[in-house]
Formats: structure tokens, sequence, C-alpha cells
């Protein structure tokens, strides 16, 4: 995996709004490959008759198995944005969850759509909302572009990971009362780094074209990877360089260093400062 420097307005970014945009991570023959993966995945989704009022029949997403087509597994340790989720996590990572994620058009006039908001990982299921920490950052690539409102990019809470509270609604709307809900214009080949604290949700694509992302979820090594990524896949790890094979669970011990990104890290003058068990005084 090639450098990346993290630019300090870059770590500011998604300190303060809990999202980070990185234009242009994915070349177009990236973006072409990727989409021919994902239509042939999504082949019957695509082609099933239209009924633009059903917002479940319209959105796909699909997780078990993506890493067994080319392109998808040489996302696993992609250049452009994961050595930047090194440099803000630290080298004590893996792959906790891939999606395919499309949406076909809807009924440009519809009723304000049920979200689902919420935060990745589950952790406030058990911890509650205050003093949540960061433990894990999604990718999302944006395999088309989303240049319209409601063309079907994941809704945000703008700054609502610093919240420690649930997501205030007005009875009867969709949307948060306090907080800004940013539908993001971005590119196709662009990349949008999200936290694991950022509030948000799946909302309808009212464009005329299929929208289509990928998400990569990174968290620390000691976050249960979502069930399909449990088991490394033997073949995976086989043709898995040192850092894929590391990302892909590949040391099943936890206490195993994080060798293959730790030695990356320390080459590239980004390792995290140790932190001691005990000090002397
Ligand atoms: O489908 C979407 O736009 C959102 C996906 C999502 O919320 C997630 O992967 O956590």
């Amino acid at each position: 995996m090639d450098f990346t420097e993290l630019k300090p307005e870059q770590r500011s970014s998604l300190d303060a709004e809990g999202f980070l945009v990185v234009p242009k991570a994915l070349d177009r023959s990236m973006v072409e490959q990727l989409i021919e993966a994902g239509d042939r995945r999504a082949e019957s989704f695509l082609n099933k008759p239209e009924v633009l009022d059903r917002a479940e029949y319209n959105h796909l997403d699909l997780r078990p198995g993506l890493l067994a087509d080319e392109p998808f597994f040489a996302l696993v340790a992609h250049s452009s944005t994961v050595p930047l989720i090194v440099q803000l996590l630290g080298p004590n990572i893996h792959l906790h969850s891939t999606a395919l994620i499309y949406k076909r058009p809807e009924d440009p006039d519809g009723v304000p759509f049920r979200r689902g908001w919420h935060r990745d990982i589950r952790m406030p299921k058990d911890l509650g909302h205050q003093g949540l920490p960061r433990v894990g950052i999604k990718v999302c690539y944006c395999l088309t572009d989303f240049h319209q409102p409601n063309s079907g990019m994941t809704l945000f809470a703008r700054q609502s990971h610093l919240s420690g509270e649930p997501l205030i609604l007005a009875k009867g709307t969709v949307d948060p009362v306090d907080m800004e809900s940013c539908d993001l214009r971005l590119d196709a080949g662009d990349a949008l780094l999200f936290e694991n604290r950022i509030f948000h949700t799946a909302a309808p694509n009212r464009s005329e074209r299929v929208s289509r992302v990928l998400m990569y979820g990174y968290a620390y090594r000691w976050m249960k990877p979502e069930v399909y990524l449990d088991i490394p896949d033997q073949e995976l790890l086989n043709k898995a360089d040192p850092i894929s094979r590391q990302l892909l669970g590949g040391y099943r011990d936890v206490d195993t260093a994080p060798w293959a990104l730790q030695h990356w890290a320390a080459r590239h003058g980004v390792a995290p400062a140790p932190v001691p068990w005990t000090i002397e005084v």
C-alpha cells in the first residue's frame, strides 16, 4: 500500500464534522471495473419491474461475499483512503464490513421517506450515547455522480458525532430538528470517510438514474467484524499481501501485534506514540 499523507485540514474536518471528502479517490477505470462487478452482483435487482413508490423494493444493500470479486478485493488496502484511516485510527485495525448499496429511482413526488437514523457499530445500545469513542471509520466510494439533491446519497447529521444524546425528531417529520442534514454533492470516484458516531441514514433516490456506492468499514481489531467477515476466507488470505492479510483478519489473536500496519506506519513516520501500562515516578 503506497503512502498518502493525511493533511492537518483533513484531520480537522473529520474531527469537527464527523466526515471527510476525499476527491478523486478512484480513477475512471477503477470506477468502471467496480460498476461492472457491482452490476453483475445486482443484476436481478436492476432488472426488476419498475415500482416507484416502495422504498425497500428500490434499495439494495448487499454484504456477504463481495471480496471474491477482484475489483472489490483490490479496495481492501486502497492507497488513496486506507493510509488516511491508519493515520486516524492507528495501525491496530481490520476490515469490519463491506456493502454494495444501489438505489433505483423512486417517485420524485413521494411522501417523505421513513428514515433509519443510526450510529454505526451499535455501541450506544450497550454504552449509551454519552462519551462514546471513535472506534471505526467507513469509506463510502461513489460509483455514480451525486450532483442533485435527493439522488440517493446517505444523509449525515453534521457534527452529530459530538452529541451525547439520541437524535431529536419532531413528531411526524423525518429529519433532525436542531442539526443540519447534509445531502452531499459528490462525483463518481470520490470517497467519503465517516466515523462511527455520526448519525446517518439511507434516503431515497428521486433522480432518474440508479445510485451506486460501495462502503468499506474499518475498526479496531478488538471490534468483532460483521458476520460474513468473521471467519476470514482462506482463499482470500492466501492471495493477500501482508497488509491486506491483517485487514482481512489474518491474525486470529488480537494479542498478536498488528505487524503489517505497524511496520508500514513506522516506515512512513506515522506510527502513534506507544501507550505504556505503567509509569515510574
Ligand atoms: O444505504 C445507505 O445510504 C446508508 C447505509 C448505512 O447506513 C450504513 O451502512 O450504515
